[in-house]
């Protein structure tokens, strides 16, 4: 046998042994710490679903990494969250897509009112192609997006009346999430739209600063707004996804175990957070009228004339995600709409 053969054999073999000693988990006595921020309060769908997320992390590594959870925008809002995991000084967030739209344009895609019909399409794009290819696109801004979460669809409260025609936007101070296709979507109905934190938005309410806001049934009861706010129309112009993110500095430092214990446990917690906020949302409308809420549904020509009069912003959207993904994403839910 020649030596090249006989070195080249043995290389492997010396190779193959250590890749096996290789650890999976970090070998450090103190397991793998995760710093884990979140928005809503402990209570909230958010919250139970990053519970059973850092949870899960626990058994599947067998204690090895410990996720640490902040809620309650302990660590900041979205915006601040999100800077936190490019430099590295936080591991993970879940956080609204629609504060990613500075990051990765293409973000702004899910900002599309009317986008969905029912959650079944929002799953089906947002797990599907289109949603993998947003996704990937934050890597190249120095982020990892895990899986989407639900928000859900989100529906209009405030403080000055019924909203039960397009004509009663007029004049109403109206807070929306930072982010140019909800300036624009309110702006066009009418409203005076005000951009700002939701760890700020409460007491925008309470102290009358803005009139109202727009978010899911969920978030409306967990937030307590139904306190500082009187009147719910229900218009579920569009659905919110929430995305689990890890910051890429601290993923590219994981072992492929390590990778493989969050991505499972960040699929599992997926599955809760959706059936969860499905399950309260169902019963969060009759809790909401339960508070003293007033409610009003549009009614189908005025949520028809909402849906006319948001379709102009559809052609800046499509610009600003890219022509091809929108066409992808058309064509994607007029599949689904065939079946
Ligand atoms: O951290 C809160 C965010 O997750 C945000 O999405 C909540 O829908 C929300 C809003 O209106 O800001």
């Amino acid at each position: 046998m020649t030596s090249l053969i006989r070195r080249t054999l043995i290389a492997t073999a010396v190779a193959l042994a250590t890749s096996a000693l290789a650890p999976a988990f970090a070998q450090d006595i103190k397991p793998r710490l995760i710093r884990f921020g979140y928005g809503l309060n402990e209570q909230s769908n958010q919250g139970r679903g990053s519970k059973v997320f850092a949870d899960e992390v626990d058994r599947l590594s067998g204690g090895k990494m410990k996720v640490r959870l902040f809620g309650a925008g302990s660590l900041g809002p979205d915006v601040q969250m999100q800077q936190a995991l490019l430099g590295g000084a936080q591991e993970m967030m879940v956080g609204s897509t629609a504060t990613l739209v500075g990051i990765t344009k293409e973000m702004g895609l899910w900002d599309t009112p009317f986008l969905f019909n029912n959650t079944q399409e929002a799953d089906a794009v947002l797990d599907g192609p289109v949603g993998e290819k947003i996704k990937a696109k934050l890597e190249e801004k120095g982020l990892v997006g895990l899986v989407y979460w639900e928000n859900g669809f989100r529906n209009l409260t405030n403080n000055k009346r019924a909203v039960t025609k397009l004509e009663d936007f007029d004049g109403i101070k109206l807070r929306v999430m930072q982010n140019t296709v909800f300036l624009d979507s309110f702006k066009t109905l009418g409203a005076n739209a005000i951009p700002m934190p939701f760890s700020e938005l409460f007491s925008a309410l309470e102290t009358k600063a803005v009139d109202g806001q727009e978010n899911p049934y969920n978030t409306i009861l967990s937030s307590k707004f139904y306190e500082v706010q009187k009147y719910l129309t229900v218009t579920n112009h569009v659905y919110s996804p929430w995305i689990v993110m890890a910051s890429k500095k601290f993923w590219d430092g994981l072992s492929a175990a390590e990778k493989k214990v969050l991505m499972d446990a960040a699929v599992k917690s997926r599955a809760f957070e959706r059936k969860d906020t499905r399950d309260e949302g169902a019963k969060a409308l009759a809790e909401l009228k339960g508070k003293g809420m007033q409610i009003n549904e549009l009614s189908v020509a005025e949520a028809g004339r909402m849906r006319d009069k948001l379709g102009a912003i559809n052609t800046s959207i499509a610009a600003n995600v890219g022509q091809d993904l929108w066409n992808e994403t058309q064509a994607e839910l007029a599949k689904l709409r065939k079946k």
